[in-house]
């Protein structure tokens, strides 16, 4: 790093992501055992993940789905929605970006944060936790677990530690009684080879790990990987939280008042929607490059539209224009009624140099 400012990072990661998101647009299902599924061509398939219902029945993520089937044949089997998880995930990303100076996300379900400037320390960050806890589940629905800590390897196996709706702190001087009784495979970057190979040399935990030492483990594993699994054992981490780029969204997405299949309705929100994501571009001065509108109809389904435009943008107007433009087409398309819209902007970059409205309108209007 490059200063000596010590870090504070959080990691949230979703519960039983897919299935919970299920839950949500289902409310039916709350209390029952939910088992999202992938199948395969010829009938068969593997669990995707399980909520924790179905999990007290030995139902998890891997397992054929007929073998689930045996486990407890009255769980809900449900195909995977990857839209609607994708459009959940982009709300939670959202409320995780308004609480940080930077964000990576890490998978469709979890995400590091570097909190380090928003907080005066532990006690603090703590209680942003607590809060961004509760703001997701109260905007997104949903419950998560969060880990904070003073890199990302703690804070992603502090994360881990307490699940569901989980919250674990670990600072810096409690790092290695926090690692010492963990199996070595709660260590993040420790698969199923170097996990045999370690157990076979009779280590089988965290502090076990620590005790061998740096040549030992270069003579086992390698240069790069020996002298990583030494810092991991003792908690050492410094790879910085950075943004991936391309993974950048910003979205907003809001149930209607009632359920409608009416166009100037749908507008008016869309609208709203637009000034919404507009206002957060400009505060972070970005550019965006393709508009998508989210809908979610009655029948619980998700289903967007995207438009790629020529040249970056920045202005409202391309967001509401493309926003209505691809409602207008989605709503010819698909004569049904819907319960929730969204509109998102992706591809995003530093709104560079003072491009006038004029030269971005040129660039616009080339559809
Ligand atoms: P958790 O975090 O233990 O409460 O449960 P999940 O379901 O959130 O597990 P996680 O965080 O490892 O994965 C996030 C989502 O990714 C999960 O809801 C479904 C998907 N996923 C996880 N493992 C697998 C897998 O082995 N196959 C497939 N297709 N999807 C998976
Ligand atoms: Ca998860
Ligand atoms: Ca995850």
């Amino acid at each position: 790093m490059s200063n000596n400012q010590p870090r504070i990072i959080l990691h949230v990661d979703m519960d039983y992501f897919f299935a919970q998101c299920e839950e949500r647009e289902h409310l039916e299902l709350k209390g029952k055992p939910v088992v999202i599924c992938v199948y395969s061509g010829r009938g068969g398939g593997a669990v995707s993940t399980s909520n924790y219902e179905a999990r007290k029945f030995g139902i998890k993520a891997g397992i054929p789905i007929s073998r689930a089937k045996k486990l407890k044949p009255d769980a809900v089997f449900l195909p995977v929605n990857m839209e609607l998880y994708r459009s959940i995930s982009d709300e939670v990303m959202e409320i995780l970006r308004g609480y940080c100076t930077i964000l990576e996300q890490e998978s469709v379900d979890e995400a590091f944060c570097d909190i380090t400037g928003r907080v005066s320390g532990f006690d603090e960050a703590k209680l942003l936790a607590v809060r961004i806890k509760e703001d997701i589940r109260q905007k997104v629905g949903l419950t998560c677990s969060a880990g904070v800590a003073p890199n990302k390897l703690i804070a992603k196996i502090a994360s881990d530690f307490q699940k569901p709706d989980g919250l674990t702190v670990v600072k810096r001087d409690e790092i290695l009684q926090f690692l010492v009784p963990l199996k070595i495979t709660d260590l993040t970057g420790v698969g199923k080879k170097t996990g045999e190979r370690l157990n076979e040399l009779g280590v089988k935990t965290i502090g076990e790990l620590s005790k061998l030492s740096a040549d030992e483990l270069i003579r086992e594993f390698g240069q790069a990987k020996g002298i990583w699994l030494k810092q991991a054992s003792q908690g050492i981490d410094d790879s910085p939280v950075v943004e991936r780029e391309g993974t950048e969204q910003i979205g907003r997405i809001t149930t209607l008042k009632e359920d409608t299949k009416d166009s100037n309705l749908i507008y008016e929100v869309i609208d709203g929607l637009s000034d919404e994501v507009y206002k957060k571009l400009e505060t972070r001065k970005l550019s965006f490059k393709s508009v998508t509108f989210v809908a979610i109809s009655t029948d619980f389904k998700t289903h967007t539209k995207t438009h790629t435009l020529g040249a970056p943008a920045k202005d409202l107007e391309t967001i509401k224009e493309s926003a209505r433009r691809l409602a207008k087409l989605f709503l010819e398309e698909h004569p049904v009624t819907l319960r929730r819209v969204g509109v998102r902007v992706a591809n995003l970059t530093e709104a560079k140099g003072q491009k006038t409205l004029g030269n971005f309108e040129n660039g616009n209007k080339k559809r």
